[in-house]
């Protein structure tokens, strides 16, 4: 497959000034019609009239209304073309049910959809499929359908027919096409100018009950936008469609937003907790691109972060602001830690904005977006909230209506703020995760930090430099006061000292609160003075990081050495979730342990071998200490935390609740699942109800609830991949691969929908004992279903292959066995370039 450099962009050599589809649907058989206006763009220096295109029959093509006989290749086509202004009009067929890929135009239930992102329009006629031709877009659809839907403002509609017109210019990634038999949830928002905004959720019939929850968050998220970032609306009208086959989360096509069903329904009965807060702020994620992502788009596909990066870090600002910023931030960082860093410290790792790839597909991961979102982070924290403000303000005027760059976003914080960026930048071209350590030294009242930085070289950045890293800093006195609030230490070289001066008593540095850089900082603590943090640290980052670094301690010592759990940490955890003063939703996130595959990448940094039956082993053993340690204590936490009131969905009720279960999951350790039983019996709401459910499982007492749970939710296929991936979830690392092939045999494993296939597959890899097992039954299994699923759905395919990022830090026995497995799918004929490519990278 081909190499793309960023080093090799040019301008494209033509500019559009319009564009008019026609679209006749049928399933197998869909014509469309291209109608678009060319011009030369001066000066171009390359001036070749190339359009993209896959899977097309081209029927005719003409130019200025003669017919003309382009040269045709599997990736697209050329045609000589006049040195003026020119009309290019074609005529292709396509094939929407044959589209089990899923990009392009598709068929879903009967409904017809598209996801064009990156490059699926492509897909559906000859274009220059490149974010920086921007076009205005008339859309005519014909077909026997209730609801035929584009981008944009509706024109006209008639029977079987509907006209839309999109007056704001934009790439063809954000083009969208619905039709099928859908129903609407409408509702309407009144901008801050008053301009009134019809809104609209396009569900199956069926789905309308799980409309309310999303519509709101739609309201919530237009108005945020407006009071922080003082961004507006600017259609008259915004639909958001749900559909069941869909490789992502969802899709912020122009005014057509296109989401995974599982990305935007919900309802009590049907969803947990954490699905409503990851509803919401999907939601609010493809909404806020409104502005950052299509009014002003990428340049190219290497500045992917430009848009994703800095709509990450808006949802998650939202986030904090509709619900708790210290857990929000907390569970961030989880997310960070357990998704991002493998990626970034093993064979996939790549830099913010990549500067080579085959596949694009690829690139949609969690460095792009969640490091993409801490640089954003970083850079507020570094100019202060004010010149944050400006800045955006500048790039909002600057850039409406272009293709950006990087390069571009960091001027306008240079042209405000005065700062030079240039270190800074290298969080945009350096792969790796810095290393930072710590250690301090007493002076008669003056504590001396001295920082070191690190980041190890990898494939994508051999000799990494320095980075510019904002560390945010307290002092917790030993009477527990803080004797010197938060401030922003800004370090540029590879050490450096801060010096902090009239200390009556030798402080206890609380250091990277916020978690103000995405490092892995190696602090010289000892568990007493951690301890002390656990229990006074005004930072609730930092006051949660202090528990979890005891945890990480008492397991890695229990791992290599046999010993049990710390008794310090227990005791500190104890107080913590006792304090009812303090939120039950960050109370439950202290009731967390490290992953099994977290505490496998900390051995593995220390140079250890990870053994994946032994850290189950250990976890496990870790929960038995908690569960009785605290044993007085939990039945407390269970009834007081339990929620009588009817469910909402607010953070408020949802935190109660994720405390009451985090005791559950305790309790069930020592009363054989009485307790769960009766809460699952008890249960009017999803989040109960699973619960409860996945204790019975683990406790081993779940087959009846299990099947009752498949009686009363098999019509709903969002809550059947729940009951799929739950039974592999918490099945015993002995069974979990046996688990996994009778599931796939049951009638409803349909694995050509991704969420399906996620569910267990996607489940199974994360099971780390189970998928790790000594058999190496859980590589084959997996690598058996990647390469049925390739040839079907290329992209969710590679995705998934990251389950094997991470194979060096195991022994050589697994190592072998993986390394089999990835020759073996790496020698299936015709496998997909999306795939070819991430295997290729992770075998290194
Ligand atoms: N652009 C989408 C999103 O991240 C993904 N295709 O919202
Ligand atoms: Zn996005």
């Amino acid at each position: 497959p081909q190499t793309i450099y960023l080093a090799d962009y040019t301008p494209y050599g033509f500019i559009i000034d319009d564009v008019a589809l026609h679209f006749d649907l049928d399933p197998r058989k869909t014509r469309v019609k291209s109608r678009i206006s060319f011009r030369p763009t001066p000066d171009a220096s390359d001036k070749t009239f190339f359009l993209h295109g896959e899977n097309l029959s081209l029927v005719s093509a003409m130019i200025d209304g003669t017919p003309v006989s382009p040269e045709v290749t599997p990736q697209g086509l050329t045609c000589d073309v006049p040195d003026a202004p020119f009309v290019w009009e074609a005529e292709v067929e396509i094939d929407p049910m044959g589209n089990t890929a899923l990009e392009g135009l598709y068929m879903s239930n009967g409904m017809y959809c598209t996801q064009c992102e990156a490059e699926g329009f492509r897909k559906i006629t000859y274009y220059p499929d490149r974010p920086d031709v921007m076009a205005v877009f008339t859309v005519t659809i014909n077909g026997p359908h209730p609801v035929l839907l584009s981008n944009g403002n509706p024109v006209s509609s008639g029977n079987d027919t509907a006209e839309w017109r999109d007056p704001w210019p934009k790439p063809a990634y954000l083009f969208a096409l619905v039709a099928g038999d859908l129903v609407a949830h409408p509702g309407s928002f009144t901008t801050k100018s008053g301009r009134k905004v019809d809104l609209n959720l396009y569900v199956r019939p069926g789905d309308e009950g799980k409309c309310a929850f999303g519509m709101q968050a739609l309201k919530d998220s237009m108005k945020w936008d407006e009071d922080v970032y003082g961004r507006e609306y600017d259609l008259d009208l915004f639909n958001i469609v749900a559909v069941d086959d869909f490789n992502m989360g969802a899709m912020e096509n122009k005014g057509l937003n296109i989401f995974n069903s599982s990305a935007v329904l919900a309802s009590p009965e049907t969803s947990t907790d954490m699905n409503f807060e990851r509803i919401e702020a999907i939601i609010a994620h493809e909404y806020f691109h409104n502005w950052t992502g299509n009014r002003i788009t990428c340049r190219d596909w290497f500045q992917l972060c430009l848009k994703e990066g800095l709509t990450v870090y808006r949802d998650s600002q939202f986030t904090s602001d509709m619900r708790s910023a210290a857990v929000k931030r907390i569970g961030d960082v989880i997310d960070l830690r357990a998704r991002q860093f493998p990626e970034d410290q093993g064979p996939l790792a790549h830099p913010v904005r990549p500067e080579s790839f085959q596949e694009i597909n690829n690139f949609y991961t969690a460095t792009v977006y969640e490091k993409g979102a801490e640089v954003i982070g970083m850079l507020k924290l570094l100019v202060g909230d004010a010149a944050y403000s400006k800045a955006l303000d500048l790039y909002f005027d600057r850039h409406d209506g272009q293709a950006c760059t990087i390069e571009d976003w960091l001027q306008v914080f240079e042209d405000t703020t005065g700062r030079d960026l240039g270190q800074f930048k290298r969080w945009y071209s350096q792969a790796g995760t810095p290393q930072l350590s710590v250690t301090e030294s007493w002076d008669h009242g003056t504590l001396t930090l001295h920082f070191k930085q690190h980041t190890p070289a990898s494939a994508a950045t051999a000799d990494p430099q320095p980075y510019v890293l904002p560390i945010a800093v307290g002092l917790i006195g030993q009477d527990g006061d803080e004797v010197h609030e938060t401030t922003v230490l800004e370090m540029t070289q590879a050490e450096q000292s801060f010096v902090f001066d009239d200390l009556g008593t030798r402080p206890v540095a609380s250091v990277l609160r916020g978690f103000s850089a995405p490092v892995v900082l190696t602090q010289d603590l000892s568990d007493a003075d951690r301890a002390h943090l656990l229990a006074h640290d005004t930072d609730p980052f930092n006051r949660w990081e202090q528990g979890r670094m005891l945890a990480y301690g008492s397991l890695l010592a229990m791992i290599r050495e046999g010993k049990a759990p710390n008794k310090d940490w227990l005791a500190g955890i104890r107080a913590v979730i006792g304090d009812e003063t303090l939120d039950p939703a960050y109370r439950a996130l202290m009731l967390g342990l490290p992953s099994q595959s977290d505490l496998a990448r900390a051995l593995s940094e220390a140079g250890d071998t990870p053994d994946p039956d032994i850290i189950y082993a250990a976890t496990e053993a870790t929960r038995a200490a908690m569960a009785d340690a605290f044993a007085d204590l939990l039945p407390t936490l269970y009834r007081r935390h339990t929620v009588d009131a009817p469910f909402e969905p607010n953070a408020k009720q949802a935190g109660k609740r994720a405390l009451s279960n985090a005791a559950l999951s305790l309790l069930t350790r020592n009363d054989d699942g009485v307790l769960a039983q009766e809460q699952y019996d008890a249960a009017d709401n999803m989040t109960q109800q699973l619960s409860a459910l996945a204790n019975l499982v683990r406790a081993g007492r779940g087959n009846k609830a299990v099947e009752a749970f498949e009686a009363q939710w098999k019509a709903d296929r969002l809550v059947m991949d729940k009951w799929f991936g739950l039974q592999v979830m918490e099945a015993d690392p002995e069974d979990a691969h046996e688990v996994v092939e009778t599931l796939t045999k049951h009638p409803d494993f349909n694995w050509k929908n991704p969420n399906r296939f996620r569910a267990v597959l996607g489940a199974f890899a994360a099971h780390h004992a189970g998928f790790h097992h000594a058999s190496g039954a859980g590589y084959r299994l997996l690598a058996d279903w990647l390469i049925q699923l390739d040839p079907v759905n290329p992209q969710t395919t590679a995705r998934m292959c990251s389950a094997f990022q991470t194979w060096k830090r195991y022994d050589a026995d697994r190592q072998d066995m993986i390394k089999a497995e990835l020759d073996r799918i790496l020698s299936q004929p015709g496998l997909s370039r999306d795939t070819t490519e991430m295997l290729t990278r992770i075998r290194g």
